[in-house]
């Protein structure tokens, strides 16, 4: 097998890059540098571009748009495997999740595609005789996108194939712990516009950098939404930045994600939930299954079981064939692991990568260290008697972004996704939390943020809406029934 930095050094040739600047790029696989991106200096320069971009966009009918981001999925399904390869360099998770990455762009521009005619306003009837009202969908403006480390491309796909269908411009801060993958999903988004033809330059630009870089474009008038994802605590300091300034945000923040399995619950499905949930992407998913509501009943079955599958995990270099979990990020993940999990077990792998075998912990409820996100392979386990009780464990914690339930009682299964069930933006049935397709909207509540991505019309986000009233008499009727004559 290629060392890391010879291996990208093929891959950023294949897609025509240097990989020369500034910015060091890291492989978590064993810690070299695997290339380097320039430093975005001209955050007004962006920004401008970007404004510039929208106001030819915006003219160009929504089905058309449609085109160019087909034409993007086009070149992802050639490049499928090269890309993900580099997302596997470049953040440390299996050869297989890096390819399901780039699926979830390509089912998105697909996704987005079929959007591009259906940006559906509504008619409304009007009170006043001979008048019409009707609500329109306009593009909004220039859309920053601010993504994490984990999902170093989804995300960005997520939101970049809607806003263009909806007609904005797009700037996207990658995390600065993966700068290569965005370079080249920039490649393919530039070999796309050329095929269209006539696409503004500027249409979809990357500012590289750290925190800094993100905060002056987050800053900027210009960006009219602000779609970042993230930790909370990045979250409550951008939100309220960019609520200064009146500009629109669309947070994903961290979640504390629970999986309740009853004692009717088929336990060859839940271990296998489990299994993914806990230790795909190395416990670092937005949706990582990090506690695990089980009925007192079962509970030291399932314990057992789930001891063996973390013992039996084959740990190593993401790029080996049967490796289910890879890398953490950095050293810092595993600091932050051994903050909480003092005996978490560090496992040889590849020299200068750090390498972790999952924790499973048990703990009474509450348990400080339960309540809070440790992005790194952790699993709590807590032990239930009721029903209500196992729910308010999964809505105690102050993240609400993704819960499951594996059970067969209907009843059960109902009372979990109902009103008075899960208060999580997602919540699964006989599925783990994480996984999640493109379809339904993507994102969660209280400290997650609120705001929703991906599929189902959280495409409205993207778009202004405009209520419009009509009035095709010969009359001017106020309405409320007001009269108004001198
Ligand atoms: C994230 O971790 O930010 O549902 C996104 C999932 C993936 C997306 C995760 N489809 O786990």
């Amino acid at each position: 097998m290629l060392s890391p930095a010879a291996e990208a050094s093929d891959l950023l040739r294949h897609f025509g890059l240097s990989g020369s600047g500034g910015l060091d790029s890291r492989s978590p696989i064993d810690g070299a540098v695997i290339g380097s991106v320039d430093e975005c200096t001209d955050v007004e320069g962006i920004c401008a571009a970007a404004q510039a971009a929208f106001l030819a966009w915006r003219t160009v009918p929504a089905p058309r748009r449609g085109e160019l981001v087909r034409l993007w999925g086009e070149e992802l399904r050639r490049e499928k495997t090269a890309l993900a390869r580099l997302v596997t360099l470049e953040c440390g998770k299996i050869l297989a999740e890096a390819e399901g990455e780039v699926q979830e762009m390509i089912d998105i521009c697909d996704f987005a595609v079929g959007l591009s005619r259906q940006l559906y306003g509504l008619t409304i009837v009007s009170e006043r005789p001979d008048h019409r009202m009707m609500e329109q969908w306009h593009p909004l403006g220039p859309v920053l996108v601010i993504s994490a480390f984990n999902f170093p491309v989804a995300v960005f796909a997520w939101n970049a194939a809607l806003a263009l269908v909806c007609g904005n411009s797009v700037v996207w801060k990658p995390s600065e712990k993966t700068p290569l993958v965005a370079e080249a999903v920039l490649v393919l988004l530039r070999r796309a516009a050329e095929r269209f033809g006539g696409v503004p330059e500027t249409l979809v630009q990357v500012a590289q950098g750290g925190r800094e870089v993100g905060e002056a474009l987050a800053d900027h008038s210009r960006m009219a939404l602000v779609s970042a994802t993230g930790s909370t605590r990045m979250g409550r300091e951008l939100g309220p930045r960019v609520a200064r300034r009146f500009g629109r945000v669309l947070l994903e923040l961290g979640g504390n994600n629970a999986m309740i399995v009853a004692p009717s619950a088929d336990l060859k499905l839940a271990e296998r939930g489990i299994l993914f949930s806990a230790v795909g992407t190395a416990g670092q998913r937005c949706t990582t299954l990090r506690r695990l509501i089980v009925h007192e009943s079962i509970a030291d079955q399932l314990v057992a079981r789930v001891r063996e599958l973390f013992a039996a995990v084959n740990i190593g270099d993401p790029r080996e064939p049967g490796v289910l979990m890879g890398p953490l990020i950095d050293e810092a993940a595993w600091t932050s692991m051994q903050a909480v999990v003092p005996d978490a077990e560090q496992v040889e792998a590849v020299a200068g990568g750090v390498y972790v075998r999952p924790a499973l912990v048990e703990v009474e409820w509450p348990d400080h260290r339960a309540l809070n996100e440790t992005f790194a392979p952790i699993l709590y386990l807590v032990r239930y008697s009721e029903l209500d009780q196992a729910i308010a464990i999964n809505n105690g914690v102050r993240q609400g972004l993704s819960s499951s339930i594996f059970t067969t009682d209907l009843r059960e299964a109902e009372r979990f996704v109902s009103g008075v069930g899960s208060d999580c933006g997602i919540a699964n049935v006989n599925i783990g939390p994480s996984g999640a397709e493109i379809g339904g909207a993507f994102g969660g509540e209280k400290e997650t943020g609120g705001g929703r991505e991906s599929g189902s019309d959280s495409w409205k986000a993207y778009m202004r809406r405009q209520t419009n009233t009509v009035n095709y008499g010969n009359d001017l009727p106020l309405a409320q029934g007001i009269s108004f004559d001198p």
